[in-house]
């Protein structure tokens, strides 16, 4: 039956599934956003709802001043003797090309209560470098843990990175090593990460992404008869299917696989949704989602989507159709603040309050403009449709020229628009600050509340409303390839994001800013 995809939209990659009975569980990526590594359930695969997060507290999780693209990498969920564990990395810098020996190490956290964001573990840190991990247990009990690193002894003259799969056992509690890792996988693009490895009936399988998360994207399977360190036998149709430059869908890979209760196996993927222009490819402005397809077993080989290039509507057995509304909608009716929003980085303290205006977000701005790497107040909203109106109210009166409240439209820290209330001389005014050109400013003299819209589609249009005018007044638009701009460092990895700040210029903001409401229509 037909359904749509991407069934996880907005920034969501490097997915990875379980299943327990009849609930599945996926986890994605949540670089440098706070709390990191979301929690999706779905009891059909095609319904998802983001029930919590693994990493929620400052114990768990510390990015401070990350590059874009720093933060946590490629999590894992498996499910092992009544406990889930989510296994992570997390990178301060990327930077592909700097001194492996102080890369991350990888870490798991484990509870067994997912339904419970609070229940996580403190980290386990295993015993040597890498990303994308991945953790197998085999049935006599050994633990597996693979994971991504430069090759020790590069190949000579490779152009590219040589990322590479090395597999050890580990001592589950401890984390650490307790054997030699030994490299599995090699791929002649320069890149295998994403590992995962899985048994079905007789066979060990070992799933790859390869070629880069970028247009080179694919994903590569083979298997071994004896165990996690092979030998391994490549599989016939490697990669096991590829999407051109040329498609509404691209870039796909990175694979998980789960089987359901009916025993229909799925594959779970990064995909990007880039957009057709007149003369070529926009970039996506969601970044990279969740995409689901089907997989089937042809002489114990997985074929993922009959092996055929992945597309926007997706046929399965037993899916069916369905859309994911634009609407949403938050009165901060507290006392805690919903899901689905993020800071950038580990915030440092408690910067807002849900209770000390009633049914009001009440920021107090931080030190820290949101250009820098440090932490702002900000609190932050995936962008899941390409046609949306994002809304807010709000009400602030600064009483110091060095300060701000408003809307943002967030890339990164180099590249954001904001349209914000200061204060000039005796003026209140609004100030749209697009993240290339001049800023453009009117008065907003009355000391009312300020409506602040960010209308999204082939552009970002930036208006607002009073009751002066009920109409909005457009102050101008940034156009999408302007705010996705790729930082000049870090990594493109993640997608456009929406929300509220707050801040003062190396000072704190004396007045707070009240927001009443903040929805998409
Ligand atoms: C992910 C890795 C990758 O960990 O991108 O390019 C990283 N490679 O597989 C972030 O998604």
């Amino acid at each position: 039956m037909k359904y749509t995809n991407p069934v996880i939209p907005g920034f969501n990659p490097d997915p990875s599934i379980v299943r327990v009975h009849k609930d599945f569980f996926l986890v994605t990526s949540s670089f440098e956003y706070f709390p990191g590594a979301p929690i999706y359930h779905s009891n059909d695969l095609i319904q998802w709802k983001l029930i919590g997060h693994a990493l929620t507290r400052p114990g768990q999780l510390q990015i401070h001043t990350p590059e874009p693209g720093g933060g946590v990498w490629a999590t894992t969920i498996r499910y092992h003797d009544g406990e889930f564990y989510i296994i992570a990395a997390s990178f301060q810098r990327y930077r592909p090309q700097e001194d492996d020996r102080v890369w991350p190490r990888g870490f798991y956290v484990k509870t067994k209560d997912i339904w419970n964001d609070r229940s996580w573990s403190d980290p386990v840190y295993f015993g040597q470098v890498g990303f994308d991990q991945d953790l197998f247990w085999d049935d006599d009990g050994t633990v597996y843990l693979s994971s991504t690193y430069r090759k020790m002894e590069p190949t000579p003259g490779a152009k590219f990175k040589d990322f590479a799969i090395h597999i050890c056992t580990i001592d589950l509690a401890t984390g650490h090593s307790t054997s030699e890792p030994k490299l599995i996988r090699e791929s002649s693009s320069g890149v295998a990460e994403g590992s995962h490895i899985f048994r079905r009936g007789r066979y060990y399988y070992l799933f790859t992404a390869e070629g880069g998360t970028e247009s080179g994207h694919c994903e590569w399977v083979s298997r071994s008869e004896v165990g996690p360190f092979g030998p391994w036998k490549l599989g016939p149709n490697n990669p096991l299917w590829r999407n051109g430059i040329n498609g509404d869908v691209q870039n796909t890979g990175h694979l998980d696989l789960v089987e359901d209760e009916q025993g229909h196996w799925w594959a779970v993927l990064l995909a990007v949704r880039p957009v057709r222009k007149e003369n070529g490819w926009e970039d996506s402005v969601f970044g990279r989602e969740t995409f689901l397809v089907p997989v089937e077993w042809e002489n114990d080989w997985p074929v993922v989507n009959a092996g055929k290039e992945i597309t926007l509507r997706s046929e399965g057995p037993g899916l069916y159709e369905h859309d994911i509304p634009v609407e949403w909608r938050d009165e901060f009716r507290g006392p805690q603040l919903s899901l689905g929003w993020y800071r950038k980085n580990t915030p440092l303290s408690i910067d807002y309050s849900l209770t000390e205006r009633p049914n009001h977000l009440r920021l107090y701005g931080g030190p820290y403009t949101l250009s820098v790497p440090a932490c702002p107040t900000m609190l932050l909203r995936k962008q899941t449709h390409r046609l949306c109106t994002w809304k807010t109210k709000l009400t602030f009166h600064p009483a110091s020229e060095h300060t701000e409240a408003g809307t943002v439209l967030w890339w990164n820290y180099f590249t954001h628009s904001t349209l914000g209330i200061r204060r000039q001389a005796e003026h209140r005014i609004l100030r749209f600050t697009p993240s290339e050109g001049k800023s453009i400013e009117v008065c907003v003299e009355s000391t009312e509340d300020v409506v602040l819209l960010i209308e999204c589609g082939s552009k970002y249009r930036f208006g607002y409303q009073t009751s002066a005018s009920a109409e909005t007044l457009w102050m101008g638009a940034v156009s999408n390839e302007v705010a996705t701009r790729a930082p000049p460092v870090g990594a493109p990895f993640t997608g456009m994001m929406l929300g509220l700040y707050a801040f003062g210029d190396r000072q704190q903001c004396l007045t707070p800013a009240d927001f009443a409401y903040a929805c998409f229509e």
